[in-house]
């Protein structure tokens, strides 16, 4: 394995909020998927009002990224979209299913923070298809095969009585979701032990679905964010092949450890490459986008070699 397992771009950070053309104060934690031949990134801003949209770049080569003149998607003014996407749309997740790509995105207001799922075909029109989800819930990634004839997705719900873990949940027809279960919980004193929830969007492996999550240790100085791996059983991932023990990236660079939130990589997005690697992209302390690199088997036999319990 190579040590560390994640490799950081050596420009990072890829995308900062020089470099977008409209008004933003922050750049971070985007959806990266490749279409037509190149990456399309959908990153999240925050304005200046303090709540948040997203932008569009593209890139030929995965790191050095052109960002659209006009934002991509901002929160919806009209019917039910527009009621309880008031407060902002952020965390955006892309999954590329059945010729089309799935948007999963946090939508913000007084009502609390819920899920929207849209869909476009060439990431100039969206459509918006429903909330899929109610108060309070975020990050969720839809996995890009159905299983067993439905839509599968992996979600957070947030509870009161136990610490925030990730689901399993199933779809006929994207829009009404059920038959969820609990797949994966933190572990007490572990890098992960506060909260964890989903992060990029699962790609298949050799050895079955590989997913890279967030998992959250509070500290004395606030919280720290770093990303872990777990493996998920190709024809049912409701089951947990392993969980590496060990993170594969935690806040080093400057621009991890300070900024908007100091202290935190968080991940909507990586992209499988045929060579045998995924390209990772993270958010900076809430404030830039990162990029870095891994060997897919790597991040497979830290989950088969030196599992934690799922929980
Ligand atoms: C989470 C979300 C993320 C953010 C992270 C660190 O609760 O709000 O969007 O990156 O906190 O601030």
């Amino acid at each position: 394995m190579q040590d560390p397992v994640v490799q950081r771009y050596e420009k990072n950070p890829i995308l900062t909020r020089h470099d977008v053309p409209y008004p933003v104060a922050t750049v971070h934690n985007a959806g990266v998927v490749k279409y037509d031949g190149r990456y399309v990134m959908l990153f999240r801003s925050h304005r200046r009002d303090g709540r948040s949209i997203i932008g569009l770049a593209e890139s030929d080569d995965g790191f050095s990224f052109t960002v659209r003149p006009e934002p991509f998607l901002t929160p919806s003014t009209e019917g039910g979209f527009g009621e309880y996407e008031e407060f902002g749309v952020e965390d955006l997740r892309i999954c590329a299913l059945e010729g089309e790509y799935l948007l999963t995105y946090s939508v913000y207001s007084r009502h609390g923070v819920r899920i929207a799922c849209a869909r476009t075909r060439d990431f100039k029109r969206v459509e918006r298809i429903a909330l899929i989800s109610q108060p309070d819930m975020r990050n969720v990634v839809i996995f890009p095969q159905k299983i067993m004839g439905r839509y599968a997705r992996l979600d957070r719900p947030h509870s009161e009585t136990s610490p925030w873990s990730i689901h399993i949940s199933y779809s006929p027809d994207l829009i009404h979701w059920g038959d969820s279960r609990v797949v994966m919980k933190p572990v007490t004193y572990h890098w992960d032990q506060l909260k964890i929830g989903p992060g990029a969007t699962p790609f298949m492996t050799e050895k079955g679905w590989l997913h890279i999550y967030h998992g959250v240790f509070e500290t004395m100085a606030g919280a720290v964010y770093r990303l872990g791996v777990a493996l998920h059983d190709r024809d049912d991932p409701a089951r947990i092949i392993g969980v590496a023990d060990e993170w594969i990236l935690q806040p080093e660079d400057p621009w991890e450890i300070t900024g908007y939130v100091p202290n935190v990589v968080f991940t909507c997005g990586a992209v499988p490459e045929d060579d045998g690697t995924v390209k990772i992209y993270w958010g900076g302390a809430d404030t830039v986008m990162c990029a870095g690199s891994a060997r897919i088997m790597d991040l497979v036999e830290m989950c088969l070699d030196n599992p934690r319990p799922p929980y």
